[in-house]
């Protein structure tokens, strides 16, 4: 089967811009939560659930093929190449507060991911990228930062929680990263922290996180020239079913493997 991802590619952007209006609809309503019409899990919920209803429709509509989402059972396609992996919203406490979320979606052919993107509807800013055709930010080319100076370092994370404590020790290694270099910044997505490291706000970003929340800024990274690795240095093979990365230009992604390496390893199941 041939597929002109090009214009898989335009498809993708047409349905994540609908399902960012949409989704915003639900955020703009936040501060119904402090009042009570909303509990936080449904305000979350139903938002995700309407998203990831209208991503399906769209990309199966047209393309037949496996999608796993977020939010409901995956479905098998009509071909065993290609999948679709869709976040219908990433950054879900960032949404709960009124803050930038993101909408993920990636096409797998085989162990590839051909077609990413990111998009920010609070900041209407569109991130994509196809494999060996270089990563963009609404249209623009991009490319990682080419600091090299660690003083000018700005690492993105994400800050263990009770949901999201996998590592030990994670707060006192944030403390010794953080010591020598510029900054650090929780962005609160993690398709958009890599979104980030592409265009060049982040230097680097490291976290354990889930392959479907990245698979589309990992591409969106390698085409804008950084490197991807797990903690250890190893490849997709284990990073896309442990989720544990770093996503960096050259010199931020050597500083974070340093500091990282000497935490036990985390192998696939
Ligand atoms: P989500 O908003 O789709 O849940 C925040 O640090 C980042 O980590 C977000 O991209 C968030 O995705 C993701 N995340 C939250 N809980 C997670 C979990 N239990 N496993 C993997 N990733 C998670
Ligand atoms: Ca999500």
């Amino acid at each position: 089967m041939t597929v002109d991802y090009a214009t898989v590619l335009d498809h993708m952007v047409a349905t994540a811009r609908e399902a960012g209006a949409l989704t915003l609809e639900h955020f703009q309503r936040f501060r119904d939560i402090e009042i009570g019409i909303k509990g936080p899990g449904d305000f979350v919920s139903d938002a995700d659930r309407d998203s990831e209803t209208l991503i399906r429709e769209r990309l199966l509509g047209r393309y037949p093929w496996g999608l796993t989402g977020e939010e409901f059972a995956p479905v098998e396609g009509s071909d065993d190449d290609h999948r679709w992996l869709v976040d219908p919203i990433d950054g879900t406490t960032n949404f709960l507060f009124g803050q930038h979320y993101t909408i993920t979606i990636a096409l797998r052919r085989g162990n590839e991911t051909i077609c990413g993107l990111v998009y920010n509807p609070v900041a209407d800013e569109m991130f994509t990228a196809m494999k060996g055709e270089g990563a963009y930010l609404n249209r623009v080319r991009q490319r990682v930062s080419a600091s090299t100076d660690v003083a000018l370092m700005c690492v993105g994370t994400g800050l263990p929680t009770p949901n999201l404590s996998l590592y030990p020790g994670a707060y006192q290694r944030l403390d010794e990263i953080r010591a020598p270099i510029g900054a650090v910044r929780v962005v609160g997505s993690a398709a958009n922290s890599c979104a980030y490291v592409a265009c060049g706000r982040l230097t680097g970003y490291y976290e354990e996180t889930g392959f479907i929340d990245t698979a589309a800024g990992i591409l969106l990274v390698q085409e804008a020239g950084g490197i991807v690795t797990d903690w250890w240095g190893r490849g997709p093979e284990v990073y896309e079913k442990t989720g544990t990365l770093i996503v960096a230009n050259p010199a931020t992604h050597a500083y974070l493997l340093e500091r990282l390496r000497d935490v036990p390893p985390k192998d696939p199941a």
